[in-house]
């Protein structure tokens, strides 16, 4: 779940057309942006399983379809499981998979612990996680905690007063104002449809929705959701996942006077827009923060009493600034997803990813605000934003890939990423995003979420090997005959095999806790420098850029004078195994490669 998209959806392609050093430098001193201090950073030697792990989010409608539905389910999944090995994969993160009414792709859930009868039953899920256990694959979960849909026992029963569901939500009779009934306060709903309060004449008051109407707010003031919210988590350890990615982490609790919100007054939002006003009150509240602290505690509490020696995991979403996202690792977070790639330091805006100089702030930023032996992560895609190889455009897909697969930490990979699919485009009559929906004809584009969502493309056959049905959920791309896993697998090089290739070098000490050391070399690549006493460093460059670029790894310490190529991108024209003098490397246009140092010989 995210925040609705802003205006426009920023951050394409044709952001990216910035070819000409010279006009990047310009761009850099009028807008006054400089680079952090380049520092080499220490990683902390990993101890546990998920510190170096690779995470693959699944998304169960696109994955594959067992039973000619045109919808991806469980089975499907399962059955597809060996890919995830074959690519080097070690953790499956399952976007919701729970009975819902799908008002908002499974984000709104009517039962936390059953499945989507579409996607399955309870007994396909143990047969999917005895098959990911046997495959030595672990499994998480996501967790929606701060609504429920409002078909929802709990809220059925809450709407009719029923103990104790009472006040499992925000209930509130609301203000009189000269004999007419309006909200208590002013706060807005997400999805730009005006006020997040709505009345239920049964229960005589409004409910908090922070986003659809159908989507209502739990009230985590009360001990009893709270303990429903850690029931559920026993639920699924019981059944054996190894941990949860809990999504929109920054929403639960909201502040309980209820005061009216600031007009944020940022221009080009109507009274009923989300961004009109500044949510100082309902989000990021340090309530959070608690609640999030309690989840930890009943995880190792779990842990503790079952007494196995697994280690459980818990994965956070917010979209934040830095210093709100990293607090979460002080509270009981393994890993806070690190979304600068992809949203700006607001959590907002489209991140500004022109220049490899803001590639490597990016970097510094996240390594420098860490708390001391934090792990870090990279996120490049997911189901809420644009795909890789859209947003970054396909040149830059190899180098994307080193960044997300050599850099410090965990890398967190979204279905279809690994071969470079590509947004799909979809007319107006085949859009399926509420949040699209909710728009008209000329402006749902910017607001849909279901291009990075269609079906992924396995082979060359019907419907891209997704299903045996001519007709799917989501449409499939109509570029499924050349892109896709079966091809890649197929040729010499491709996207593919160099994520392979990437993903096994993780196993390299260097990369698993060598130094780290991001600056921009050259006219304008991105340059990094993994390095630990005893092993050939490694070395990543990316050039950002639609010009050839020369660089020196002189920059950084302690690299031989020879290298070789370890990895190189697919349009580069460069061969693995080629060598290079560490004062002059020359890459081609968008290049990247994958360098180790060479002392011996
Ligand atoms: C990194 O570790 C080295 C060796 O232990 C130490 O000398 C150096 O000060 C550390 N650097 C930082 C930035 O902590
Ligand atoms: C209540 O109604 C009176 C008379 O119509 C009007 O002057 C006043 O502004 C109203 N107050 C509010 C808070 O709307
Ligand atoms: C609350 O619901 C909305 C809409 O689904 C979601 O975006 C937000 O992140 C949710 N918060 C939590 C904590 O689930
Ligand atoms: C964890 O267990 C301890 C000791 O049994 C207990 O005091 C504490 O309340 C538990 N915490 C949670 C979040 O359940
Ligand atoms: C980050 O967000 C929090 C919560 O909204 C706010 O209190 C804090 O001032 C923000 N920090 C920065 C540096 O913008
Ligand atoms: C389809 O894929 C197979 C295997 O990947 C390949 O051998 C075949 O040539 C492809 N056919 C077409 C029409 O692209
Ligand atoms: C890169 O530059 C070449 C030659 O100037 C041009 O043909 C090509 O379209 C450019 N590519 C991109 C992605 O801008
Ligand atoms: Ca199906
Ligand atoms: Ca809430």
């Amino acid at each position: 779940m995210i925040p609705p998209k802003k205006i426009s959806k920023a951050g394409r392609i044709e952001q990216y057309a910035m070819n000409n050093s010279r006009a990047v430098l310009l761009l850099l001193l009028v807008s006054g942006k400089a680079l952090i201090d380049a520092t080499v950073i220490n990683v902390t030697e990993p101890t546990e399983w998920w510190q170096t792990a690779t995470l693959y989010q699944i998304w169960p409608s696109s994955f594959k379809d067992s039973d000619g539905d045109g919808i991806g389910d469980l089975n499907g999944i399962t059955s597809k499981l060996n890919h995830l090995v074959d690519m080097g994969v070690e953790v499956l993160w399952l976007s919701p998979i729970y009975p819902s009414p799908m008002v908002d792709s499974g984000y709104d859930i009517s039962n936390f612990v059953d499945i989507y009868p579409t996607f399955g039953t309870l007994q396909d899920f143990d047969y999917l996680l005895a098959t990911a256990k046997k495959l030595g694959l672990k499994v998480i979960l996501d967790y929606v905690p701060n609504h429920t849909s409002d078909e929802h026992e709990w809220f059925i029963k809450s709407k009719a007063g029923i103990e104790p569901y009472t006040d499992y939500f925000v209930w509130n009779k609301g203000i009189v104002v000269n004999g007419t009934r309006k909200p208590p306060n002013n706060w807005l709903c997400a999805f730009n449809s005006g006020s997040a309060w709505e009345w239920v004449e049964e229960r005589e008051a409004y409910y908090l929705h922070q986003f659809s109407v159908h989507q209502v707010d739990l009230n985590f003031l009360n001990p009893r959701v709270i303990q429903e919210t850690k029931d559920i988590m026993t639920f699924w350890f019981d059944r054996g996942v190894d941990g949860f990615r809990i999504d929109s982490m920054p929403y639960p609790v909201e502040d309980p006077s209820l005061p009216d919100e600031p007009l944020s007054g940022l221009p080009g939002y109507s009274e009923t827009d989300y961004y009109y006003l500044d949510h100082i009150y309902t989000k990021d509240r340090i309530e959070n923060y608690h609640i999030l602290q309690t989840w930890r505690e009943h995880v190792d509490n779990y842990t503790a009493t079952v007494n196995d020696g697994a280690i459980r995991i818990i994965f956070t979403e917010a979209y934040a600034n830095i210093s709100s996202v990293m607090k979460y690792y002080n509270f009981g977070s393994n890993v806070p997803f690190n979304f600068f790639f992809i949203k700006d330091k607001n959590g907002i805006e489209s991140a500004t990813v022109n220049t490899a100089i803001d590639v490597v702030n990016i970097i510094n930023t996240w390594m420098e605000n860490m708390p001391d032996g934090a792990t870090a992560n990279w996120v490049f895609g997911n189901h809420d934003n644009s795909r890789v190889a859209t947003k970054y455009g396909s040149d830059r897909i190899d180098g994307i890939n080193f960044l997300l697969y050599l850099l410090p930490g965990v890398a967190v990979t979204y279905n279809g990423d690994e071969i470079g699919m590509t947004d799909t485009y979809l007319t107006w009559e085949e859009t399926q995003d509420p949040q699209a929906c909710s728009t008209d004809e000329t402006r749902y584009q910017p607001y849909s979420r279901d291009p990075e969502r269609t079906p992924y493309q396995w082979d060359n056959t019907t419907s891209a090997g997704f299903s045996t049905n001519s007709i799917t959920k989501l449409p499939v791309n109509q570029n499924y005959l050349t892109l896709n896993l079966a091809t890649e697998k197929e040729v010499d090089v491709s996207h593919y095999k160099n994520v392979q290739a990437a993903i096994k070098l993780r196993s390299n000490e260097v990369i698993r806790h060598g130094t780290l050391d991001a600056q921009v070399i050259g006219e304008s690549v991105v340059a990094f420098a993994r390095e630990l006493d005893g092993h050939e460093p490694v070395v990543v460059l990316i050039n950002w850029d639609n010009i050839t670029s020369t660089c020196s790894l002189e920059v950084f310490e302690n690299i031989p004078d020879n290298m070789k190529v370890l990895i190189s991108d697919i349009n580069s024209g460069i061969t693995v195994g080629d060598r290079y003098t560490k004062t002059r490397i020359e890459l081609p246009a968008y290049a990247a490669v994958v360098l180790q140092g060479i002392t011996d010989e």
